[in-house]
């Protein structure tokens, strides 16, 4: 197949909102500096419903969702050294190319080199796309469209794993997990003895819960409107919930008095404005430090008394957790593959592709955390 066109099954956005379909879609080899992926599983994140959704400023159609996968490199452009075909990879949405003066500022895991081409669905050689269905052109999606048998990517956005570590699992790792262990380890750095509050007990949610408590944090209290979440939230680390359906107080004053003047850190893992303020209001005076994960819509914005940080409250935000991707996601594997974090236990459903749609509404009735796609 190598240098061909491939067609194969994926699973196509039209428009916002409705059905995808599965088609017969046309991928083109890969280019300079590209590579073509089989994709065995892929996973499905809040992320990919928010874009399908219309609301994603960025979000294109036609295009091929999904960035949450694991696969074999099938076949590799000109110029590609790390990886050849055989390798088993993890396609990471945020790249990591190690040149640019993001990657060499030793500050950020935000990558610059394929980003701009990312977020208009195209490849960064001749900003076009690599799928097609019956000549017409299909966008791709946060330069991974693992909703698909075979996607192209950029070299720079592959992180080559280990080859006996079960595709199945560590898909996992391409989104939601490292981004909930990394919101603790790399961009709060939560001490042990720490106080945490975590709003939104979804897979991001509890993967913030697990790192907190490998992290050695005392309080981990566990903040969603549906009850069903506690169960589960206690084996990730949550020791204490609160669901703001049975407090007449904002959330923001139930947890400040709960601790004593606040926490010591925050997350917010929804997605949503008025949590995020929330969030950030239940962090003690002096030090308390909010975390945005949640990914809010199009013409949201946040807001609060200015006075909250003046008085030494801290607001910030991550992307896929602070890790760099390339470097860091074989590690997150090594580590699965040691037993030192979880994974398995946030699968709680398996189909295969052509049940896409059934998955995405389990999604939204909230039946599950992470339902896996066999393709
Ligand atoms: P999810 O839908 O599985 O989980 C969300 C949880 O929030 C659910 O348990 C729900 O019951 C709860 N919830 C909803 N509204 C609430 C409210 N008002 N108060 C308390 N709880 C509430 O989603 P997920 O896949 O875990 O993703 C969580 C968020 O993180 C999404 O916005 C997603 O787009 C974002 N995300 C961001 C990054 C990043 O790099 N920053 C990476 C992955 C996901
Ligand atoms: N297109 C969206 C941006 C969404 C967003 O913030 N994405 C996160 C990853 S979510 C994964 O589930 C991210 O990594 N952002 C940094 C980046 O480079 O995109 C919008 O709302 O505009
Ligand atoms: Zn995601």
């Amino acid at each position: 197949t190598q240098g061909q066109v491939i067609t194969c099954k994926a699973a196509v956005a039209w428009e916002a909102n409705k059905p995808l379909v599965i088609e017969d879609v046309q991928v083109a080899p890969p280019q300079a500096g590209e590579v073509r992926i089989k994709i065995l599983f892929t996973a499905l994140c809040h992320t990919d419903a928010y874009t399908w959704s219309g609301k994603d400023p960025e979000g294109l159609f036609p295009c091929i969702l999904g960035h949450e996968a694991a696969g074999i490199v099938e076949s590799v452009g000109e110029g590609v050294t790390e990886v050849q075909p055989g390798d088993h990879v993890i396609p990471c949405y945020q790249a990591e190319c190690r040149e640019c003066k993001f990657c060499k500022s030793g500050k950020t895991n935000l990558c610059g080199k394929v980003r701009l081409a990312t977020g208009v669905g195209v490849m960064l050689n001749d900003r076009k796309s690599r799928f097609s269905v019956n000549g017409k052109p299909i966008y791709h999606f946060m330069g991974t469209s693992t909703f698909s048998q075979y996607t192209v990517v950029h070299d720079v956005s592959v992180a080559k794993i280990h080859p006996q570590a079960p595709l199945e699992k560590v898909c996992l790792l391409g989104c939601g997990v490292p981004t909930g262990l990394g919101a603790v380890w790399n961009t709060a750095k939560v001490e042990a003895g720490s106080n945490v509050a975590i709003f939104g007990l979804g897979t991001v949610g509890l993967a913030v819960a697990e790192g907190a408590k490998t992290a050695g944090a005392s309080r981990i209290i566990g903040v969603d409107l549906d009850n069903k979440k506690f169960d589960i939230a206690k084996k990730f680390g949550v020791n204490e919930f609160v669901n703001p359906k049975d407090h007449d107080k904002p959330i923001q004053q139930v947890i400040v008095d709960l601790t004593d003047g606040g926490v010591d850190y925050s997350f917010e893992c929804i997605g949503n404005v008025s949590v995020m303020r929330a969030a950030l209001e239940c962090c003690h005076k002096g030090w308390g430090t909010s975390v945005i994960v949640g990914v809010a819509a199009s013409g949201q914005e946040i807001s609060t008394r200015p006075f909250q940080l003046v008085t030494g409250r801290v607001w910030k935000g991550t992307a896929f957790g602070g890790f760099k991707s390339r470097s860091q996601v074989p590690w997150l594997v090594d580590k699965y593959m040691n037993k030192e974090i979880k994974v398995d236990e946030y699968i709680t459903h398996t189909m295969t592709l052509d049940d896409i749609n059934k998955a995405f509404d389990l999604m939204h009735e909230g039946g599950c955390l992470r339902c896996v796609l066999a393709l």
